[in-house]
């Protein structure tokens, strides 16, 4: 009561913080900002439909099955009967869009594909010399990948082409994409990066469909082509996609549990409250339960970027404005006393995107140990980050950054390592260590394999 009491005072005396968009919170109360990626009720509900969609085969996804569970979640195909759509109908969709729309969605590709291309070329096989031999590692590509694309608020092309072109450039040879009611532009991505085919559905029914493949069926409900079981299944999506990923990981590989987006911006004096305001805005929109963090040691400076957040959200389109309205309520922002102030709370939630406004932003920059993907300068906007400048967009978010980084063509690709014994002589010390060291585990059998490949000692299974 009192403290209430307090606070209205305060703010009787202070009318300007009447209109303050972004909470305030000091460095302390920052403590427990850390959620579970997984959702605990999503967890059981994502458990429930994969359950069901394996209930009638038990290793893959009956069309019958995913026509029911599809149809009682509302999950139905928008435009045609069927939950497929083949790479024809998306070569269809694409010739449909005008130069403009097709030459964006082709310069955004070629600037993905740059990158990671790049990133595949950094990884590079190994051979090297063994006691008597050699040992190395093959990079390799997994054969089928599934990629996701969320189809809540906005269709959203870019995020198959950033998923779609990375498992490509990694060279996966199949690649399925998944989208809830894929809009036309959604599709044309989906030829542009070259997806095998694109599966009609979204939430856990999808990641159960390409964690576990989907039979063929052609019947009543319409038509549907085989899909394999995918080995990796990557891409942003709602809590239930989280949770069912969480799910299927271990029976395929998955890329991160994502959450909602958020954005953390340092600033100091030298910003430019104008381009802070409308990239925490960009941040907003996405989501209702996204968030847009502001960290400055200028006390003056968030006051100016509050103030330019009310203006510019006021005047943005419904529903976008709504929505950002909403995030912001849980966004806010910290006045910090330096700039180590500034990078130790950023660390410590490890944002998705952490942009660097200040002076020096590179060495500021270079200070900062946790994130998805880092925005260094006021130009280097984190929506040219979202639109294919050339990183990916898919990146960890929730402080998962701690342990983890976007989305990559690693993703997709298998280290695997081999060994070779040319010379056996050569290779005597080492098996002779195998023995001794077999023993000391207690693994007879151990040592007895490798007495086999000694030239001096009998094994004992001989000697028996
Ligand atoms: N900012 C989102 C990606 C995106 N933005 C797609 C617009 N379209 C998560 O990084
Ligand atoms: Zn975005």
């Amino acid at each position: 009561m009192l403290v209430h009491l307090v606070l209205l005072t305060l703010t009787l005396l202070h009318p300007t913080s009447s209109f303050t968009m972004l909470t305030r919170r000091t460095p302390t109360d920052l403590q427990l900002e850390i959620k579970d990626p997984v959702d605990p009720t999503a967890l059981s509900q994502s458990r429930a439909i994969l359950t069901e969609l394996l209930s009638v085969t038990s290793t893959s996804v009956s069309p019958s099955k995913l026509f029911e569970v599809a149809f009682r979640l509302n999950d139905l195909p928008d435009t045609s009967s069927s939950y497929v759509v083949t790479k024809e109908k998306c070569k269809e969709a694409f010739d449909s869009l005008n130069d403009d729309e097709r030459g964006t969605l082709m310069r955004i590709h070629d600037r993905i594909k740059v990158f990671a291309e790049a990133q595949r070329k950094s990884v590079v096989d190994v051979e090297v010399d063994i006691p008597g031999g050699k040992a190395g590692h093959t990079v390799s590509p997994c054969r089928a990948a599934g990629c996701y694309a969320p189809g809540g608020r906005y269709p959203l092309p870019s995020s198959v082409l950033m998923t779609v072109v990375t498992a490509r450039a990694a060279g996966c040879p199949y690649v399925v994409l998944a989208s809830p009611r894929p809009a036309p532009i959604t599709l044309a991505a989906a030829h542009v990066a070259e997806a095998d085919i694109v599966l009609c559905v979204g939430g856990a029914q999808a990641v159960g469909c390409m964690a576990y493949g989907v039979d063929a069926y052609n019947g009543e409900c319409g038509e549907i082509d085989a899909i394999p079981a995918c080995d990796v299944i990557v891409g942003p999506g709602n809590k239930w996609v989280t949770a069912a990923k969480s799910i299927v990981n271990g029976h395929c590989g998955i890329d991160m549990l994502a959450g909602p987006s958020e954005v953390l911006v340092i600033c100091d004096g030298s910003a430019d409250a104008e381009i802070v305001a409308a990239d925490l805005i960009a941040q907003a929109e996405h989501d209702v339960v996204a968030r847009a963090i502001l960290v400055s040691t200028d006390e003056d400076m968030i006051a100016k970027i509050d103030k330019e957040v009310k203006t510019q959200v006021e005047c943005l389109p419904e529903p976008n404005r709504s929505t950002a309205m909403e995030a912001l309520k849980q966004s806010f922002a910290v006045h910090c006393k330096d700039m180590e102030e500034c990078i130790a709370i950023s660390d410590r939630l490890a944002p998705e995107h952490l942009e660097i406004q200040t002076e020096n932003s590179q060495e500021v920059g270079e200070k900062c140990a946790n994130y998805g993907g880092l925005f260094i300068g006021t130009n280097a906007a984190e929506v040219l980050g979202d639109y294919g400048a050339g990183p990916n967009h898919t990146l960890p978010t929730g402080g998962t950054g701690r342990y983890t980084g976007g989305l990559s063509v690693f993703n997709f690709l298998r280290i695997r390592t081999w060994m070779r014994i040319d010379n056996k002589k050569e290779s005597q010390e080492m098996v002779e260590d195998s023995v001794r060291m077999a023993r000391l585990e207690g693994l007879e059998g151990h040592a007895r394999a490798a007495e086999a490949r000694s030239l001096t000692l009998t094994p004992a299974y001989k000697k028996a």
